[in-house]
């Protein structure tokens, strides 16, 4: 879901309201090598949880690889729980809960370089770091999440700095407390929510705190004088047809007003203005006393700039296998936001994801064909719709939905108590617990998904 773009791409250049400094690299040289069997760049949640899962199918076969055998590069020093940040612009955790630093999660049997890649080149089979070393591999997993383009909107950085302004984003870990603080903080006046056109992580996160905020404000006696809207690029609430019926249903009840193709160009924190343009190009100028953005994203440059990447600037890799498109790269895998997969990125698409890319991939190491292991395009969007109810959208390639507890609780795009509950307690637990160790398969739980051979 909120899924995962990651500190490494989202440079302290670009966010001016970021921290500073940083912990000296912590890994061992002791270990490093020049080679790998398998590279993973990028410790998000598609990185640690595919490193481990390769590492376990290995040994699960009675093949385990060494210790030394997988590396994965990243120089972020902390690593996020982005689904997180939802929670804490709704005031039901605290920031810190959503980050552990990134050497406590990397184990014994997973090497660390706290590098970046700076160049792909995948003709050579290898990367250079960005202290110029050169690192080989047989294997290359892709895994470094998109890049939040906040600087394609004027004003909004300068506004996200001060602490007074009334404007804020989930998307960020400098900046989902504030939003918190400005949703509790509101008396009266316009309370504005963002969605961009375009790809973001978790399409759902620009409603889900807007329907905290109008929750809080029904509860707290705040409803008449605070007006809730929702101004998106997008055409309607929601991608899939039956989940969007229900929320648009759910906008017009709570009389939340809805501006839909209308894209955030700038914001004037000095008026208390945003500025969106419409499907005919005309643009509108909107008073906010509080605005929660959305900001534009996009592949990472280094991606971009790379031979892996597609027209639209994501890893090439194929919708159901997740190898590269290309043959001459066919030692190359992707996964997340950073890939091509047309489906909603999301940390639940991880989970589906991660035992198809392990499967292939030691199939082609082991047999040297991919095996039978297919991803239908799961994925999934706990949809906030107040303080004690979630709407779980699961669905596949197609707009499909694809429901998990549908059979035993009936319809999910019914908001229920029980999801809110998974939401806001058992999935974080399973991310830190399982997920990240490799060993937690979304729908399927403890369970790892075995796939048909295809031969
Ligand atoms: C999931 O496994 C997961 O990871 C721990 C999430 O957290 C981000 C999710 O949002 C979802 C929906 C899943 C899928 C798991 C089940 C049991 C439906």
């Amino acid at each position: 879901m909120l899924q995962t773009a990651r500190t490494v791409l989202l440079r302290r250049g670009t966010r001016p309201w970021a921290s500073s400094g940083r912990l000296a690299s912590t890994t061992s040289t002791s270990t490093e090598k020049d080679k790998y069997k398998v590279v993973v760049v990028g410790a998000g949640a598609g990185g640690l949880t595919v490193a481990n899962q390769i590492f376990n199918r290995f040994r699960a076969a009675g093949k385990a690889l060494n210790n030394d055998d997988i590396v994965i590069l990243d120089a972020a020093e902390y690593h996020y729980y982005q689904p997180g940040w939802t929670l804490v612009g709704a005031g039901l955790k605290d920031k810190t809960s959503t980050r552990q630093p990134l050497k406590d999660l990397i184990p014994d049997n997973l090497v660390h370089i706290s590098e970046n890649v700076k160049t792909f080149l995948p003709e050579s089979s290898s990367v250079t770091t960005s202290t110029g070393r050169t690192i080989s591999y047989v294997n290359l997993v892709v895994a470094t999440g998109l890049q939040i383009n906040w600087n394609n909107i004027p004003g909004l950085s300068q506004a996200l700095i001060d602490g007074s302004s009334g404007v804020s984003s989930i998307y960020s870990y400098e900046t989902c407390d504030k939003v918190w603080r400005d949703i509790d903080a509101l008396r009266g006046g316009n309370a504005i929510f963002t969605q961009p056109a375009g790809v973001v992580k978790c399409a759902g996160a620009p409603q889900k705190i807007m329907w905290m905020a109008w929750d809080r404000y029904q509860r707290t006696g705040r409803g008449d004088t605070i007006k809730v809207d929702f101004y998106s690029g997008m055409p309607t609430m929601f991608s899939v047809k039956k989940y969007s019926d229900v929320l648009e249903k759910l906008r017009v009840q709570r009389g939340v007003g809805g501006y839909f193709q209308h894209n955030l160009v700038s914001v004037d924190p000095a008026n208390r203005k945003a500025t969106f343009k419409k499907a005919d190009n005309s643009t509108v100028a909107v008073d906010y006393t509080i605005l929660h953005v959305t900001p534009q994203m996009g592949p990472p440059e280094v991606i971009k700039s790379s031979p892996l990447a597609d027209q639209a600037g994501w890893v090439a890799v194929d919708q159901a296998t997740l190898r590269h498109t290309n043959p001459e790269y066919h030692n190359v895998w992707a996964l997340g936001d950073c890939s091509s997969l047309p489906t909603s990125k999301t940390a639940a698409a991880i989970t589906s994801q991660a035992p198809v890319l392990s499967e292939n991939l030691f199939s082609v190491v082991d047999t040297g064909k991919v095996a039978g292991a297919q991803y239908d395009g799961y994925t999934s969007c706990p949809l906030l719709t107040g303080y004690d109810q979630l709407l779980l959208a699961e669905f596949k390639y197609g707009l499909e939905p694809k429901e998990t507890f549908a059979e035993y609780l009936g319809d999910q795009a019914i908001p229920r108590k029980f999801y809110y509950h998974l939401k806001k307690d058992v999935f974080p637990w399973a991310y830190w617990n399982y997920m990240l160790k490799g060993r937690w398969y979304g729908p399927k739980a403890l369970s790892r998904p075995t796939f048909a051979s295809l031969s």
